[in-house]
Protein backbone atom coordinates (compact mmCIF):
# COMPACT_ATOMS: atom_id res chain seq x y z
CA UNK A 1 0.00 0.00 0.00
CA UNK A 2 1.56 3.27 -0.86
CA UNK A 3 2.11 6.41 1.73
CA UNK A 4 -1.08 8.28 0.38
CA UNK A 5 -3.45 5.06 0.76
CA UNK A 6 -2.06 4.25 4.10
CA UNK A 7 -2.51 8.27 5.35
CA UNK A 8 -6.14 8.61 4.08
CA UNK A 9 -7.60 5.28 4.94
CA UNK A 10 -5.81 4.20 8.24
CA UNK A 11 -6.67 5.71 11.91
CA UNK A 12 -4.58 7.81 13.86
CA UNK A 13 -3.10 3.97 16.35
CA UNK A 14 -2.86 2.47 13.01
CA UNK A 15 -0.28 5.50 11.37
CA UNK A 16 1.65 5.88 14.49
CA UNK A 17 2.76 2.46 14.25
CA UNK A 18 2.44 1.83 10.17
CA UNK A 19 3.05 5.08 8.21
CA UNK A 20 6.80 5.49 7.00
CA UNK A 21 7.69 2.15 8.82
CA UNK A 22 7.06 -0.58 6.07
CA UNK A 23 9.59 -3.94 6.53
CA UNK A 24 12.99 -3.26 5.30
CA UNK A 25 12.59 -3.65 1.48
CA UNK A 26 16.21 -5.22 1.87
CA UNK A 27 15.91 -7.43 5.08
CA UNK A 28 12.76 -7.61 6.36
CA UNK A 29 13.17 -5.99 9.06
CA UNK A 30 9.96 -4.38 11.21
CA UNK A 31 11.65 -1.60 13.00
CA UNK A 32 12.97 0.95 10.67
CA UNK A 33 16.72 1.15 10.28
CA UNK A 34 18.70 3.85 11.76
CA UNK A 35 20.77 4.74 8.30
CA UNK A 36 24.39 6.33 9.88
CA UNK A 37 25.91 6.62 6.42
CA UNK A 38 26.45 10.32 5.27
CA UNK A 39 26.62 9.63 1.71
CA UNK A 40 24.75 7.32 -0.64
CA UNK A 41 25.96 5.81 -4.06
CA UNK A 42 24.63 7.29 -7.29
CA UNK A 43 25.04 4.78 -10.60
CA UNK A 44 25.64 7.83 -12.25
CA UNK A 45 25.96 11.54 -11.60
CA UNK A 46 22.38 12.39 -10.24
CA UNK A 47 20.91 8.88 -10.70
CA UNK A 48 20.10 7.79 -6.91
CA UNK A 49 18.00 5.99 -4.96
CA UNK A 50 16.36 9.43 -3.28
CA UNK A 51 18.87 10.11 -1.40
CA UNK A 52 22.51 11.83 -1.51
CA UNK A 53 23.88 13.27 1.11
CA UNK A 54 22.70 12.78 4.93
CA UNK A 55 22.18 16.33 5.44
CA UNK A 56 19.80 17.26 2.52
CA UNK A 57 17.79 13.76 2.91
CA UNK A 58 18.35 10.56 5.37
CA UNK A 59 16.08 7.28 5.08
CA UNK A 60 15.42 6.90 8.85
CA UNK A 61 14.71 10.76 9.17
CA UNK A 62 12.31 10.42 6.11
CA UNK A 63 10.45 7.53 8.03
CA UNK A 64 9.94 10.09 10.57
CA UNK A 65 8.73 13.07 8.45
CA UNK A 66 6.62 11.40 6.79
CA UNK A 67 4.82 9.88 10.08
CA UNK A 68 4.73 12.75 11.75
CA UNK A 69 3.11 14.78 9.06
CA UNK A 70 0.20 11.74 8.22
CA UNK A 71 -0.43 12.39 12.63
CA UNK A 72 -1.03 16.03 11.82
CA UNK A 73 -2.81 15.78 8.43
CA UNK A 74 -0.37 17.01 6.72
CA UNK A 75 1.47 16.86 3.00
CA UNK A 76 4.73 17.64 4.44
CA UNK A 77 6.74 16.89 7.40
CA UNK A 78 10.24 18.31 8.16
CA UNK A 79 12.49 16.94 11.57
CA UNK A 80 15.01 19.28 12.90
CA UNK A 81 17.23 18.85 15.65
CA UNK A 82 15.14 20.76 18.58
CA UNK A 83 11.74 22.36 18.53
CA UNK A 84 13.52 25.75 18.97
CA UNK A 85 15.69 25.11 15.35
CA UNK A 86 12.33 23.81 13.69
CA UNK A 87 10.94 27.14 14.73
CA UNK A 88 14.11 29.19 13.29
CA UNK A 89 13.32 27.47 10.06
CA UNK A 90 9.79 29.00 9.87
CA UNK A 91 10.98 32.29 10.80
CA UNK A 92 13.16 32.33 7.98
CA UNK A 93 10.27 32.80 5.87
CA UNK A 94 9.79 36.35 6.66
CA UNK A 95 11.85 39.13 4.61
CA UNK A 96 13.21 41.92 6.72
CA UNK A 97 10.27 44.69 8.52
CA UNK A 98 7.82 41.54 8.72
CA UNK A 99 6.32 41.66 12.01
CA UNK A 100 5.60 38.27 13.84
CA UNK A 101 2.30 38.70 16.47
CA UNK A 102 3.08 36.34 19.40
CA UNK A 103 0.34 35.17 22.07
CA UNK A 104 1.07 36.40 25.46
CA UNK A 105 1.60 33.30 26.54
CA UNK A 106 4.34 31.22 25.20
CA UNK A 107 7.43 29.21 25.81
CA UNK A 108 10.44 31.87 27.17
CA UNK A 109 12.67 30.11 24.49
CA UNK A 110 10.28 30.81 21.92
CA UNK A 111 10.04 34.49 23.27
CA UNK A 112 14.16 34.53 23.33
CA UNK A 113 14.01 33.95 20.01
CA UNK A 114 11.69 35.95 18.69
CA UNK A 115 12.63 38.86 20.03
CA UNK A 116 16.29 38.70 20.77
CA UNK A 117 17.59 36.85 18.19
CA UNK A 118 15.28 38.16 15.39
CA UNK A 119 13.82 41.41 16.33
CA UNK A 120 17.86 43.07 16.12
CA UNK A 121 17.64 41.66 12.72
CA UNK A 122 14.57 43.50 11.99
CA UNK A 123 12.25 41.59 12.40
CA UNK A 124 9.50 43.81 14.46
CA UNK A 125 7.32 41.59 16.80
CA UNK A 126 4.23 42.56 19.52
CA UNK A 127 2.73 40.52 22.44
CA UNK A 128 -1.02 40.22 22.07
CA UNK A 129 -3.84 38.69 23.23
CA UNK A 130 -5.39 36.08 21.36
CA UNK A 131 -8.25 35.62 23.32
CA UNK A 132 -9.71 38.73 22.53
CA UNK A 133 -10.32 38.41 18.95
CA UNK A 134 -12.17 41.82 18.59
CA UNK A 135 -9.75 43.46 20.03
CA UNK A 136 -6.97 41.98 17.82
CA UNK A 137 -9.12 43.03 14.93
CA UNK A 138 -9.44 46.46 15.75
CA UNK A 139 -5.66 46.86 16.66
CA UNK A 140 -4.46 44.80 14.32
CA UNK A 141 -1.07 46.09 12.55
CA UNK A 142 -0.28 46.13 8.92
CA UNK A 143 2.81 44.75 8.97
CA UNK A 144 2.08 41.45 10.52
CA UNK A 145 2.98 38.84 8.27
CA UNK A 146 3.11 35.86 10.46
CA UNK A 147 0.67 34.79 13.88
CA UNK A 148 2.43 32.68 16.05
CA UNK A 149 0.81 30.72 18.71
CA UNK A 150 0.27 27.84 21.21
CA UNK A 151 -2.50 25.95 22.33
CA UNK A 152 -3.03 25.39 25.05
CA UNK A 153 -0.19 27.76 26.33
CA UNK A 154 2.87 27.29 28.21
CA UNK A 155 2.75 27.92 31.27
CA UNK A 156 -0.78 29.17 31.55
CA UNK A 157 -2.69 26.78 29.67
CA UNK A 158 -4.77 29.47 27.81
CA UNK A 159 -6.57 28.00 24.99
CA UNK A 160 -6.67 29.60 21.43
CA UNK A 161 -9.80 29.51 18.63
CA UNK A 162 -7.49 28.26 15.65
CA UNK A 163 -10.37 28.61 13.15
CA UNK A 164 -11.20 32.21 14.63
CA UNK A 165 -7.08 33.40 14.45
CA UNK A 166 -7.19 31.98 11.23
CA UNK A 167 -9.87 33.58 9.81
CA UNK A 168 -9.08 36.74 10.70
CA UNK A 169 -4.88 36.76 10.10
CA UNK A 170 -6.12 35.23 6.57
CA UNK A 171 -7.96 38.23 5.76
CA UNK A 172 -5.07 40.65 6.40
CA UNK A 173 -3.11 38.47 4.59
CA UNK A 174 -0.78 36.79 7.48
CA UNK A 175 0.00 32.97 8.09
CA UNK A 176 -1.00 31.26 11.02
CA UNK A 177 1.90 29.05 12.97
CA UNK A 178 0.64 26.70 15.38
CA UNK A 179 2.86 25.33 17.86
CA UNK A 180 1.39 22.00 18.88
CA UNK A 181 4.02 20.60 21.73
CA UNK A 182 1.02 20.45 24.46
CA UNK A 183 -1.71 19.15 22.45
CA UNK A 184 0.48 17.06 20.16
CA UNK A 185 -1.86 15.67 16.78
CA UNK A 186 -3.42 13.15 19.05
CA UNK A 187 -5.25 15.46 20.86
CA UNK A 188 -5.18 18.52 17.93
CA UNK A 189 -5.21 19.13 14.47
CA UNK A 190 -4.44 22.78 13.43
CA UNK A 191 -3.88 22.60 9.94
CA UNK A 192 -7.06 20.86 9.72
CA UNK A 193 -8.38 23.69 11.55
CA UNK A 194 -7.23 26.73 9.58
CA UNK A 195 -3.52 27.00 10.74
CA UNK A 196 -0.89 26.96 7.35
CA UNK A 197 2.16 25.88 9.84
CA UNK A 198 2.49 23.45 12.63
CA UNK A 199 5.90 23.00 14.64
CA UNK A 200 6.69 20.96 17.80
CA UNK A 201 9.36 20.25 20.26
CA UNK A 202 9.51 16.83 19.31
CA UNK A 203 11.61 16.62 22.81
CA UNK A 204 7.78 16.25 24.76
CA UNK A 205 5.32 14.18 23.59
CA UNK A 206 6.05 12.93 20.47
CA UNK A 207 9.43 11.24 21.68
CA UNK A 208 8.17 11.17 25.03
CA UNK A 209 10.92 9.61 27.15
CA UNK A 210 13.10 12.61 27.87
CA UNK A 211 15.99 10.71 25.77
CA UNK A 212 16.07 12.99 22.91
CA UNK A 213 15.89 16.58 21.82
CA UNK A 214 13.99 17.54 18.28
CA UNK A 215 11.53 19.24 16.51
CA UNK A 216 9.40 19.14 13.78
CA UNK A 217 7.51 21.22 11.18
CA UNK A 218 4.45 20.13 9.56
CA UNK A 219 2.32 21.39 6.78
CA UNK A 220 -0.03 21.56 3.26
CA UNK A 221 1.34 24.27 1.24
CA UNK A 222 3.70 23.00 -1.41
CA UNK A 223 5.29 26.41 -2.36
CA UNK A 224 6.54 27.05 1.67
CA UNK A 225 7.12 23.58 2.03
CA UNK A 226 9.86 23.81 -0.68
CA UNK A 227 11.02 27.11 1.37
CA UNK A 228 11.29 25.11 4.27
CA UNK A 229 12.75 22.44 3.24
CA UNK A 230 15.91 24.74 1.36
CA UNK A 231 16.77 26.48 4.28
CA UNK A 232 16.78 22.65 6.53
CA UNK A 233 19.27 21.70 3.72
CA UNK A 234 20.56 25.70 3.71
CA UNK A 235 21.02 26.05 7.32
CA UNK A 236 21.54 22.62 8.59
CA UNK A 237 19.83 22.36 11.53
CA UNK A 238 18.35 18.67 10.79
CA UNK A 239 18.21 15.93 13.76
CA UNK A 240 20.86 12.87 13.85
CA UNK A 241 19.25 9.56 12.56
CA UNK A 242 19.32 7.96 15.79
CA UNK A 243 17.22 11.01 17.38
CA UNK A 244 14.86 10.15 14.40
CA UNK A 245 15.18 6.91 15.41
CA UNK A 246 13.81 7.79 18.90
CA UNK A 247 11.11 10.22 17.92
CA UNK A 248 9.98 7.71 15.71
CA UNK A 249 9.87 4.96 18.76
CA UNK A 250 8.21 7.30 20.64
CA UNK A 251 5.43 8.23 18.23
CA UNK A 252 4.60 4.63 18.18
CA UNK A 253 2.91 4.79 21.49
CA UNK A 254 1.82 8.81 21.23
CA UNK A 255 -1.96 7.39 21.13
CA UNK A 256 -2.04 5.70 24.33
CA UNK A 257 0.45 7.77 26.28
CA UNK A 258 -1.85 11.00 25.67
CA UNK A 259 -5.06 9.01 26.46
CA UNK A 260 -3.25 7.94 30.44
CA UNK A 261 -1.70 11.51 30.76
CA UNK A 262 -5.35 13.28 30.20
CA UNK A 263 -6.71 10.65 32.77
CA UNK A 264 -3.53 11.10 35.31
CA UNK A 265 -3.58 14.73 34.91
CA UNK A 266 -7.85 15.00 35.85
CA UNK A 267 -6.83 13.25 39.30
CA UNK A 268 -4.02 15.83 40.14
CA UNK A 269 -6.75 18.70 38.95
CA UNK A 270 -8.90 17.03 41.62
CA UNK A 271 -6.91 17.04 44.28
CA UNK A 272 -5.50 20.36 43.94
CA UNK A 273 -9.23 22.07 43.36
CA UNK A 274 -9.66 20.71 46.61
CA UNK A 275 -6.62 21.98 48.60
CA UNK A 276 -6.66 25.54 50.85
CA UNK A 277 -3.10 26.34 49.85
CA UNK A 278 -3.95 26.48 46.08
CA UNK A 279 -5.12 29.58 45.03
CA UNK A 280 -5.80 28.68 40.93
CA UNK A 281 -5.87 25.58 39.28
CA UNK A 282 -5.21 26.10 35.57
CA UNK A 283 -6.21 23.63 33.27
CA UNK A 284 -8.20 23.35 29.80
CA UNK A 285 -11.11 21.29 31.16
CA UNK A 286 -12.27 23.78 33.96
CA UNK A 287 -15.40 25.35 32.61
CA UNK A 288 -13.92 29.11 33.64
CA UNK A 289 -10.61 28.27 32.36
CA UNK A 290 -9.43 30.66 29.79
CA UNK A 291 -10.37 29.66 26.51
CA UNK A 292 -12.15 26.21 27.87
CA UNK A 293 -14.80 26.80 24.92
CA UNK A 294 -12.19 27.29 22.88
CA UNK A 295 -10.68 23.52 23.66
CA UNK A 296 -13.97 21.64 23.77
CA UNK A 297 -14.10 22.77 20.39
CA UNK A 298 -10.99 21.95 18.63
CA UNK A 299 -9.43 19.42 21.23
CA UNK A 300 -9.91 15.40 21.28
CA UNK A 301 -9.29 15.93 25.70
CA UNK A 302 -7.80 18.46 27.65
CA UNK A 303 -4.34 17.52 27.94
CA UNK A 304 -1.39 16.03 30.42
CA UNK A 305 -0.35 19.71 32.07
CA UNK A 306 -1.53 21.18 34.56
CA UNK A 307 -0.41 24.55 36.42
CA UNK A 308 -1.69 26.07 39.98
CA UNK A 309 -0.52 29.20 41.57
CA UNK A 310 -0.49 29.11 45.37
CA UNK A 311 -1.67 31.12 48.21
CA UNK A 312 1.59 31.36 49.79
CA UNK A 313 3.05 33.04 46.95
CA UNK A 314 6.56 32.47 45.70
CA UNK A 315 7.89 31.34 48.72
CA UNK A 316 5.17 28.50 48.88
CA UNK A 317 5.67 27.64 44.77
CA UNK A 318 9.34 27.04 45.83
CA UNK A 319 8.55 25.03 48.58
CA UNK A 320 6.25 22.85 46.59
CA UNK A 321 8.25 22.01 44.32
CA UNK A 322 11.25 21.06 46.52
CA UNK A 323 9.29 18.73 48.25
CA UNK A 324 7.96 16.26 45.56
CA UNK A 325 9.44 12.54 45.46
CA UNK A 326 7.46 11.44 42.58
CA UNK A 327 7.23 14.12 40.37
CA UNK A 328 11.05 14.89 39.51
CA UNK A 329 11.83 18.84 40.03
CA UNK A 330 13.48 19.79 36.35
CA UNK A 331 12.47 21.44 33.32
CA UNK A 332 10.68 20.09 30.06
CA UNK A 333 7.19 17.82 30.04
CA UNK A 334 5.37 15.30 27.78
CA UNK A 335 6.95 12.25 28.65
CA UNK A 336 6.67 9.09 30.60
CA UNK A 337 7.60 10.38 33.65
CA UNK A 338 5.87 13.28 35.71
CA UNK A 339 8.13 16.67 36.16
CA UNK A 340 7.19 19.70 38.40
CA UNK A 341 8.96 23.22 37.54
CA UNK A 342 8.53 26.93 38.99
CA UNK A 343 8.58 28.36 35.61
CA UNK A 344 9.81 31.96 36.78
CA UNK A 345 12.92 30.93 37.68
CA UNK A 346 13.31 28.16 35.25
CA UNK A 347 11.48 27.84 31.81
CA UNK A 348 10.48 31.17 31.14
CA UNK A 349 13.23 33.17 33.44
CA UNK A 350 14.22 35.00 29.69
CA UNK A 351 10.35 36.68 29.95
CA UNK A 352 11.23 38.05 32.88
CA UNK A 353 10.01 42.05 32.52
CA UNK A 354 8.52 41.23 29.08
CA UNK A 355 4.75 41.20 28.43
CA UNK A 356 5.03 37.23 28.49
CA UNK A 357 6.08 37.14 32.65
CA UNK A 358 4.82 34.51 34.50
CA UNK A 359 3.16 34.89 37.63
CA UNK A 360 5.95 33.92 40.59
CA UNK A 361 3.40 31.84 42.55
CA UNK A 362 3.30 29.35 39.38
CA UNK A 363 4.17 25.82 39.72
CA UNK A 364 3.79 24.00 36.12
CA UNK A 365 3.04 20.12 36.16
CA UNK A 366 3.94 17.83 33.44
CA UNK A 367 1.63 14.67 34.48
CA UNK A 368 3.48 11.42 33.41
CA UNK A 369 2.14 8.22 32.94
CA UNK A 370 2.40 6.24 36.49
CA UNK A 371 -0.06 5.42 38.87
CA UNK A 372 -2.08 7.80 39.52
CA UNK A 373 -2.95 7.18 43.07
CA UNK A 374 0.67 7.90 43.52
CA UNK A 375 0.77 10.70 42.04
CA UNK A 376 -1.72 12.69 43.80
CA UNK A 377 -0.72 10.94 46.98
CA UNK A 378 3.18 12.71 46.64
CA UNK A 379 1.51 16.26 45.99
CA UNK A 380 -0.56 16.20 48.72
CA UNK A 381 2.43 15.46 50.82
CA UNK A 382 4.32 18.29 49.18
CA UNK A 383 0.88 20.67 49.48
CA UNK A 384 1.37 20.01 53.40
CA UNK A 385 4.11 22.19 53.42
CA UNK A 386 2.19 25.22 52.64
CA UNK A 387 -1.10 24.13 54.46
O1 LIG B 1 13.57 22.46 23.72
P1 LIG B 1 13.22 22.41 22.25
O2 LIG B 1 13.08 21.05 21.70
O3 LIG B 1 14.12 23.29 21.43
O4 LIG B 1 11.74 23.02 22.11
C1 LIG B 1 11.43 24.34 22.45
C2 LIG B 1 9.97 24.44 22.80
C3 LIG B 1 9.08 24.85 21.82
N1 LIG B 1 7.76 24.97 22.06
C4 LIG B 1 7.26 24.67 23.28
C5 LIG B 1 5.79 24.82 23.52
C6 LIG B 1 8.09 24.24 24.31
O5 LIG B 1 7.54 23.94 25.50
C7 LIG B 1 9.49 24.11 24.08
C8 LIG B 1 10.45 23.68 25.14
N2 LIG B 1 9.92 23.77 26.43
C9 LIG B 1 10.58 23.41 27.58
C10 LIG B 1 11.83 22.92 27.61
C11 LIG B 1 9.80 23.57 28.81
O6 LIG B 1 10.16 23.01 29.86
O7 LIG B 1 8.79 24.29 28.77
Amino acid sequence: MGELEQQTGWGFETRAVHVGQAPDPTSGAVVTPITLSTTFAQDGVGNHKGFEYSRSGNPTRAALETCVASLEDASHGLAFASGLAAEDNVLRLLTQGDRVLLGNDAYGGTFRLISKVWQPLGFPWSAVDLTDIDALAADWPSDTRLVWLETPTNPLLTCIDIEAIASLAHSRGALVVVDNTFATPFLQQPLTLGADIVVHSATKYLGGHSDVVGGFIALNDETLADRLRFTQNAAGAIPAPFDCYLVLRGVKTLAVRMERHCANARAVVDLLLGHPGVDRVLYPQLPDHPGHAAAAKQMRDFGGMVSFTLRGGEAAALEVVKHTEVFTLAESLGAVESLIEHPGQMTHASAAGSPLQVPASLVRLSVGIESAADLVADLAQALEHVR
